[in-house]
């Protein structure tokens, strides 16, 4: 009789919500999928996506030994030993004739993945390294940057509290299909089951999320700054304002007030294709609520004016007094800040100069930092979980910048674009074949965290991130025996005396040789590592486990865990290992935001100088160009995308191919039937693909779905491309001009028919 497998507590990888699962294994495969109940933030939610995580870990094509490039361009398989070995003196010679800083690092996590980037820090110190980059870079480094201006620190990161909202709004966001916080749907669907509650959705199409909406303003694409500047300008001119809010907790008021009063509102809403008694009305159900909750995601990131809008955006809620309340924005905890560690922030870029927010080169301009006879120029390459070839603006000039590398490592688990340009591919275990974790730990006012145990042993021929890097640090001679030899022996008394002696070990071994605290997540590993069990991965949490405690001791004894000190972060990390369903780290009190508020005087500097200098230029109307008289959004979230995380695509079910969408107006004036083939062309590109015809979108607006386009081998092992790669319409140069945040959402294009086959 067959036995029922037990289900295993892990979470799914597709999005930053990484829900908790239970997953039964049989044979290798996941084959029963539920939502975990116990954890501490999705309790038991899930969405569709989730059920087809074995398209993930038995992908056709996932890589399973180490590979060289041939000079021929076609790869041979290599041993490990080989492999460390001539990475580490490939890229040590690099570092020799150009210093570390000419090698630069991409990546380092992905949806569900964040160990890797952790134990990457070790090599990427190693070699010297000094500037990387990651996905964050091409959407989220302008808010960032924003909330440095008003915070004090790009770290202020912000937490929307939809669940205690009474009114919610989404900026350039769809939520019902991408998700960005805690059972969206449920929450979404409470909103608007609730005559007291509203939900407002600022949206060129009529999105799943736009149906649910009490007002839906359904702007003409890229005219985000018009409506938010309005409805500032409407909080200015009908003293909707929280004058007690402003005057307690914000500086500057007067100067946004100026520079708003002159907003001809009824010009700005004509301009974004809104009505004004909309835009009125939104403005004042806002200033009318309780608490206000917002989130703005690629619409506006992605699309004219990103940074600008995220400030407008945030002006909207702060000035309104929804700030450190239940229900509207808070600044959360942080377990391990998601910033990129690359340095140089001063000085920009090496070679374009270009600005580094929360230590990441924006993704943009990453090709002009590598094609160019500067002698500063990126030389080599880490990549590591990212797939720049692919995910980036511009996937023809990201090749070229690719292959013109001295020497190009990518460490992933499938063979992607990227790696197929590689000189080394180190292949990776997959996320359920090792300790893993997301550093998505952006809640408020519960913050929680989720160390995930393997479900499968690692593939034969991978490795966990966190023993390639400590090879390729050791091959880097980043450390010898004799430097661990008081940490093994600290170690060998944990079981008895606990971490107390390791840990002064540890201070004295950085203290004798500062350089060896770079490299302390590898030194953790191998260290600490052994008395874990078999956990050794999780060993540079404990230092994470410790800072964190420092940071947030109230928060984190709230959440029930005891000590003082150290003895708290050990505590934390305890527990961290124990609760295999996730855990609550931290618990916050309203006034914990105001705690975090980095400015020197605890106040919000309402006004951003650069900002409001483009907000004076939105008076004058962007130029058209007649050739590509159609709006592309490239890349838009779909119930069939997950970002390149699936790359079977017999993972989807509905939408095979990625039709391009085109409203029935454009359709029926370029001849165009319910899956007709059209062609697709900007200044870029050109691709072809089958045509969706939906209401849901305006005139002019057509949308392409994000993460095909991916090659995958079929029954025969033959590559085939499916589906349109959205980055081959995508221009670099073609971004916001002071993040360097693409505008994927506003590709100008040009739509026609192909004649049938
Ligand atoms: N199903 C699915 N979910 C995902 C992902 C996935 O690949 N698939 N990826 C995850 C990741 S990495 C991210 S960053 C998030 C992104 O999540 P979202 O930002 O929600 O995703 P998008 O669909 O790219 O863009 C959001 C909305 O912007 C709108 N938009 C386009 N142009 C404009 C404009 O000019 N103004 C405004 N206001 N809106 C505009 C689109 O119509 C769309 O509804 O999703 C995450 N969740
Ligand atoms: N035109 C356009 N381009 C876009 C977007 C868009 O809307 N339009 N969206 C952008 C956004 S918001 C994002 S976040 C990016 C996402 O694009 P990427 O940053 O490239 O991220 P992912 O697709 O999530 O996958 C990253 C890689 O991680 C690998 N991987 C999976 N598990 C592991 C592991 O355990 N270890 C290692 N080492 N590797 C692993 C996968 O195989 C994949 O190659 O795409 C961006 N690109
Ligand atoms: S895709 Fe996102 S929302 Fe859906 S189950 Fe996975 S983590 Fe949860
Ligand atoms: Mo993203």
């Amino acid at each position: 009789m067959a036995t029922t497998p037990d289900l295993k507590p892990t979470a799914c990888i597709l999005c930053s919500q990484n829900c908790g699962l239970q997953v039964a294994v049989e044979d290798g495969h996941l084959t029963r999928i539920r939502g975990d109940r116990a954890h501490p933030v999705s309790r038991g939610y899930t969405c569709e996506k989730a059920r087809r995580l074995d398209h993930y870990q038995n992908a056709a094509g996932r890589l399973d030994t180490p590979l060289r490039r041939r000079p021929d361009g076609s790869f041979e398989a290599i041993d490990w030993d080989t492999a460390i070995g001539e990475v580490a003196a490939r890229l040590g010679a690099v570092r020799d004739a150009h210093g570390g800083a000419s090698i630069f690092y991409f990546g380092g996590g992905g949806q569900g993945n964040h160990l890797g980037g952790g134990y990457g820090r070790a090599t990427r110190a190693a070699l010297g390294m000094k500037y990387a980059s990651n996905a964050l870079a091409q959407e989220k480094t302008g808010e960032f940057w924003v909330d440095g201006q008003l915070f004090g620190r790009p770290r202020c990161h912000t937490a929307p509290d939809f669940e205690h909202a009474e009114v919610a709004v989404f900026v350039g966001k769809n939520p019902w299909q991408s998700h960005g916080f805690p059972r969206a749907r449920v929450t979404l669907k409470a909103i608007a089951a609730d005559p007291a509650r509203t939900l407002i959705v600022i949206d060129p199409r009529r999105t799943e999320t736009a149906e649910l909406a009490d007002i839906h303003l359904q702007v003409r694409p890229g005219t985000d700054a018009y409506v938010l500047a309005a409805m500032l300008a409407v909080l200015v001119e009908e003293d909707l304002f929280d004058d007690g809010f402003i005057e307690e907790h914000t500086t500057d008021f007067g100067t946004v007030q100026a520079a708003v009063e002159h907003i001809d509102v009824a010009e700005y809403c004509a301009r974004a294709g809104v009505s004004e008694v909309l835009v009125r009305a939104a403005t004042r159900r806002i200033a009318a609520a309780e608490s206000v909750s917002m989130l703005e995601d690629l619409g506006i990131q992605q699309a004219p004016h990103s940074t600008l809008n995220s400030y407008i955006e945030k002006l909207v809620y702060l000035v309104t007094g929804n700030f450190g309340v239940r229900g509207g924005m808070n600044i959360h905890s942080r377990f391990v800040s998601l910033g990129g560690g690359g340095g140089g922030a001063s000085a920009g870029s090496p070679v374009g100069g270009h600005r580094i927010i929360s230590g990441l080169i924006p993704c943009n301009a990453i090709p002009d930092e590598i094609l160019t006879d500067h002698p500063r120029r990126f030389r080599a390459m880490i990549v590591e979980s990212g797939n720049p070839a692919h995910s980036l603006a511009d996937s023809p000039r990201m090749r070229e910048a690719l292959r013109a590398l001295e020497c190009l490592v990518v460490i992933d688990i499938a063979m992607t674009e990227t790696a197929r340009l590689a000189d080394y591919v180190l292949p990776a275990a997959s996320q359920f074949e090792k300790w893993e974790m997301t550093f998505f730990n952006l809640e408020f006012p519960h913050n929680a965290l989720h160390l995930r145990a393997p479900l499968l042993p690692p593939r034969p021929g991978t490795l966990p991130e966190a023993e390639i890097h400590r090879r390729l640090v050791r091959a880097l001679g980043g450390y010898t025996d004799a430097d661990l030899a008081p940490l093994h022996a600290a170690a060998a008394l944990i079981p008895e005396q606990g971490r107390g002696a390791f840990a002064m070990a540890f201070m004295g071994t950085v203290a004798m040789r500062p350089a060896l605290m770079a490299l302390a997540p590898v030194i953790l590993y191998e260290t600490l590592g052994p008395t874990l069990g078999d956990a050794a991965e999780a060993a540079l949490l404990w230092g994470a486990a410790q800072s964190c405690a420092m940071s947030f001791p109230d928060a984190v004894k709230r959440a029930g865990i005891a000590g003082d000190g150290p003895a708290l972060g050990d505590a934390l990390f305890d527990a961290l290992l124990a609760n295999r369903s996730g855990m609550v780290f931290s618990v916050d009190d309203y006034d914990a935001t105001w705690q975090r508020v980095e400015t020197p005087d605890g106040r919000v500097r309402l006004a951003v100088p650069e900002l409001l200098a483009e907000l004076a230029t939105l008076a004058l109307a962007p130029a058209r160009d007649p050739d590509y008289p159609f709006v592309l959004a490239a890349g838009e979230r779909r119930s069939g995308t997950a970002n390149t995380i699936y790359r079977d695509p017999a993972w989807r079910k509905h939408d095979a191919a990625g039709a391009l969408r085109i409203s029935p107006q454009d359709a029926a004036a370029l001849g165009l039937v319910e899956g007709a083939t059209a062609r697709i062309t900007t200044r870029r590109g050109s691709a072809v693909a089958p045509v969706e015809i939906t209401d849901t979108l305006q005139p002019g607006h057509v949308t392409l779905p994000n993460g095909l386009g991916l090659d995958h081998p079929g029954a025969d092992g033959r590559r085939v491309v499916h589906g349109v790669a959205p980055n081959e319409l995508t221009s670099s140069g073609d971004r916001d001009w002071l993040a360097g945040t693409p505008h994927h959402k506003h590709v100008p294009a040009r739509v026609e028919a192909v004649a049938p086959a």
